[in-house]
């Protein structure tokens, strides 16, 4: 569990309710991390100003790095990184209609000079896009950095030598 009592240090942020089953992964780390953070809903096309006053304040507000998934026309993670200097991990969110591709390009393809970090389609996105996030607050807590030390460690001892026949 993400401790009360302390102020979020990452912001967890997707356009739609719908966008949850996604970013619930990128939570999830941060939560096993023991990473303060928060989770909203906002969405660039819907609520215009919610989105506002949420990146021109996070700085300010401690946060030290959003993670920002959206899908088909994805312009919440870009309208983020143009309103704040903080670092922006965009998580494309896997769409109907074209499987995410919208989302992807949509969030990667931005103009030099407005950086969003992009991450991998869906579930695989999110997870990293938690990891990196986790790993811009452990440089400043060494607390956090343990924690992500030993994540890695148990992910290379839970890989096998040899295969086994599955099924
Ligand atoms: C985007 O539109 C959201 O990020 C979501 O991925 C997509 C669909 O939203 P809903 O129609 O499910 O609210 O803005």
């Amino acid at each position: 569990m993400h401790t009360p009592s302390e102020a979020p240090l990452v912001g967890v942020i997707m356009g739609s309710q719908s966008d949850w089953a996604t970013l619930r992964h990128a939570w999830d780390i941060l939560e096993m991390l023991g990473v303060p953070a928060e989770k909203r809903i906002i969405s660039a096309h819907r609520t215009p100003a919610r989105l506002v006053d949420y990146a021109t304040t996070a700085r300010a507000r401690g946060l030290r790095a959003i993670v920002a998934g959206a899908g088909g026309a994805a312009h919440l993670p870009g309208m983020v990184a143009a309103m704040t200097t903080l670092p922006v991990f965009g998580v494309p969110v896997e769409s109907k209609a074209l499987s995410g591709m919208d989302s992807l390009l949509s969030i990667v393809q931005m103009p030099g000079g407005v950086p969003v970090g992009t991450l991998a389609i869906g579930k695989a996105g999110a997870i990293n896009a938690g990891l990196i996030a986790a790993s811009v607050v452990a440089l400043s807590r060494p607390d956090i950095e343990a924690k992500l030390i030993s994540w890695r460690d148990r992910q290379t001892a839970e890989v096998a030598e040899e295969p086994v026949d599955e099924g």
